[in-house]
Formats: structure tokens, C-alpha cells, sequence
């Protein structure tokens, strides 16, 4: 039986294909759907049948039904449509289709995009965190003492929550991404954290109160990973990134989260170096900051003192994007304007 129904349904579909008038698709109407048909027949008897038969002929031949239903359907609306006569109707067929404005990426998005590509040949995972931070995450276990600035209402967005509940904060950074991966993860590991921060502060030409930075972590036993490890990575992600030669400075700077800790500069992309408006005349351009887990930040996340070593660095993914497409203000990549981002 069920090879039958497998036969009535190619029949039905070879004969749909073929017919071309309304006329011709009511008679196959009757003959494959209707009351007196084949198919109609074999579902009436389906009581009569053995439950194992019944079992196997009664979803094959209903899957049929529904399928030669639908076809119908679709053959009545495509005859229909040829039949209009679209001439009197006013509608010129032949008429070029009006073109729908498309969107397209953030300039800021397509060089996430571009970064995590190139993170991602270098072996690293791309992880996530949240935008509305646990202030634990945030500052405590980064090693921020009580009383330090940033926590101060001047540079951080403070989100109201009730008196002896967890404080939430908009994250400042992207480092929490640091502790949020490391209590999941086990090293060796590398990963990358792209993500928006916050900063309750003036915006002016190089500063936004909302942009983008990447976090980036490296970790394996003690020993395994170093500063030349950092500045072996630093070098090759830019030159990738800038399709040209570039060099990486370090200078001795402060983090509460990274023991040494450092800013680093890259040789100025504009001028190669040899100084120009953009570097200010210095042949450098200040990407970021890194260093040296510290060793508090690791017993944050619950790994053993001085078990491993790993260094860490977060850059300003906006600023890269203004180097990038030479963008003078900061503030017009966020200004909705969609003149200037139309430019992209
Ligand atoms: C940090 O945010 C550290 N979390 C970076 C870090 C990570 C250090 C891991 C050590 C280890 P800093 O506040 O300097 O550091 O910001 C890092 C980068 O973000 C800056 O170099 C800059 O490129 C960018 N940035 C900072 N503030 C702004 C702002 N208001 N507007 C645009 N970009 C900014």
C-alpha cells in the first residue's frame, strides 16, 4: 500500500506540472483530492487495516494529502497571477523594481569584526561579558582598592540597587571579562574580549563617554608566557591589523590589575613614524594598556598563588577606528549622523 501511495503522488505531481488552465487543475483537483479519489480511499480504509499497517499507511498517506493540498494551493495562485492582465490593471511588468535602501555595518562593528579575525588565526577564543557590571567584577577583583578614583562618581556610571544588595555598574573596561573567563577556564588559554564600556566623563575630540575596547588574555604556567610573549603578539596583531610594518613601545605605567604594568604606543601609521599632527609630532601613537596579571587577580578567580603567569592588555577599539579611517572627532561615530556614516 504504501508503494501505491508513492505512486499516486507522482502521478499527482508529474500531471500538476503539466496542466496550464483553471479548468484542468479543478478535474485534477477531483481526481487526486476529491471525495472519490484514490488517496481519499485509502484513508477512509485505514480503519479497516491492522494496527501495524495502519501505523505505517496512515501518516504516509496523510503527508501526502497535506503536501498535494499545499501544491494546489500554490499552482491556483500561480495560474491566477499569469491570467491578470496587467496592462489594464495599470502595472508595467517590465518596469526596473524600485531599489530598498540598505543598511550596512557600523564602521566601528566592521573592525570588531576585522579584530577578532585576526585574533582568531592566532589561536584565541572570543568570549562575552556583560555591559551592566557587578561592581566585583568591575573593580574588587581586579585588585582596585575601596577608596581608588575610578570608582568615584566623576568617572563611573552607578546603577541604583537596594541597600545591601550586590552594586552594579556600567563596566568601565573590558577587563571583568579577564575574571569572568578565568573562573570557567582553566589555563593554558588565550582569549579576547570585545565589548562597549562606559565612562562618566567630558566628551571631547578623543574621548566618548560609550566606546569600544578589547581585552586580551594570555595564560599559561609559570614561565610559560612573558612580556616578549605580549610584544612578539602586540607587533604581529598591528601589522596585521595596519597591512604594514609596525613597532611596539613600552612604557613603565600603573594598573591595580597587572604587576608590571605598562602603556604601549605603536610607530604612527600616518607618518610611519616621522611625525605628523596625528602623533603630535612624536612618530607614536598611545594604543592601550598591559601587563602582568597580578597575582591578586588571579586568586580572584580562584587559581592558586603563583601557580600561573599570563599578561594582559585592553585597547581603545574606537581610537583604532579613527586611525584607521583618519577621523578627527570622536563624537561623529556615535552622533547618528547619517551623513557621515553613509561615508563607510
Ligand atoms: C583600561 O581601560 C585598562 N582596562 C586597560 C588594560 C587592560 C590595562 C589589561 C592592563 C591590562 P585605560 O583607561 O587606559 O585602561 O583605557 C584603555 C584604552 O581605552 C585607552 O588607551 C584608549 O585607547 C581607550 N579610551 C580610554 N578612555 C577613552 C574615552 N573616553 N574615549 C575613547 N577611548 C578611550
Amino acid at each position: 500500500m504504501q508503494e501505491r501511495i508513492l505512486e499516486i503522488g507522482q502521478a499527482a505531481k508529474s500531471a500538476l506540472l503539466a496542466l496550464q488552465s483553471t479548468e484542468a487543475l479543478l478535474d485534477w483537483e477531483v481526481e487526486y483530492l476529491g471525495r472519490k479519489s484514490e488517496l481519499n480511499a485509502i484513508l477512509k480504509g485505514l480503519k479497516d487495516l491492522s494496527a501495524e499497517e495502519r501505523r505505517v499507511v496512515g501518516p504516509a498517506a496523510n503527508a501526502l494529502k497535506t503536501e498535494l493540498t499545499l501544491l494546489h494551493k500554490e499552482k491556483e495562485t500561480a495560474l491566477r497571477e499569469s491570467a491578470r492582465d496587467w496592462e489594464s490593471e495599470g502595472i508595467d511588468v517590465t518596469a526596473p523594481g524600485a531599489k530598498k535602501p540598505l543598511g550596512h555595518l557600523h564602521p566601528v562593528t566592521t573592525l570588531e569584526h576585522a579584530v577578532e579575525d585576526i585574533f582568531t588565526e592566532l589561536g584565541f577564543a572570543i568570549a562575552d561579558g556583560p555591559e551592566l557590571e557587578k561592581e566585583w567584577y568591575n573593580f574588587d577583583a581586579l585588585n582596585f582598592p575601596k577608596d581608588h578614583p575610578a570608582r568615584d562618581m566623576q568617572d563611573t556610571f552607578w546603577v541604583s540597587t537596594k541597600k545591601g544588595k550586590d552594586r552594579f555598574v556600567m563596566r568601565t573596561h573590558t577587563s571583568p571579562g579577564q575574571v569572568r573567563y578565568m573562573e570557567t577556564h582553566k589555563p593554558p588559554f588565550r582569549v579576547v574580549v570585545p565589548g562597549r564600556v562606559f565612562r562618566n566623563e567630558a566628551t571631547d575630540a578623543s574621548h566618548e563617554h560609550t566606546f569600544n575596547q578589547f581585552e586580551c588574555l594570555m595564560v599559561g604556567e609559570a614561565g610559560e608566557v612573558s612580556v616578549a610573549t605580549f610584544k612578539y603578539l602586540a607587533t604581529t596583531f598591528f601589522e596585521r591589523f595596519f597591512g604594514k610594518r609596525v613597532e611596539v613601545r613600552l612604557r613603565p605605567s600603573f594598573f591595580p590589575f597587572t604587576e608590571p604594568s605598562f602603556e604601549f604606543d605603536i610607530t604612527c601609521v600616518l607618518c610611519n613614524g616621522k611625525g605628523c599632527s596625528t602623533c603630535k609630532q612624536t612618530g607614536w601613537l598611545e594604543i592601550g594598556g598591559a601587563g602582568m596579571v597580578n597575582q591578586r587577580v588571579f586568586e580572584a578567580a580562584g587559581y592558586p598563588r603563583g601557580k600561573y603567569q599570563g599578561f594582559a592588555w585592553g585597547f581603545g577599539l574606537t581610537r583604532l577606528a579613527m586611525m584607521k579611517y583618519k577621523i578627527s572627532d570622536i563624537r561623529l561615530l556615535m552622533s547618528g549622523d547619517l551623513r557621515f556614516i553613509r561615508q563607510f
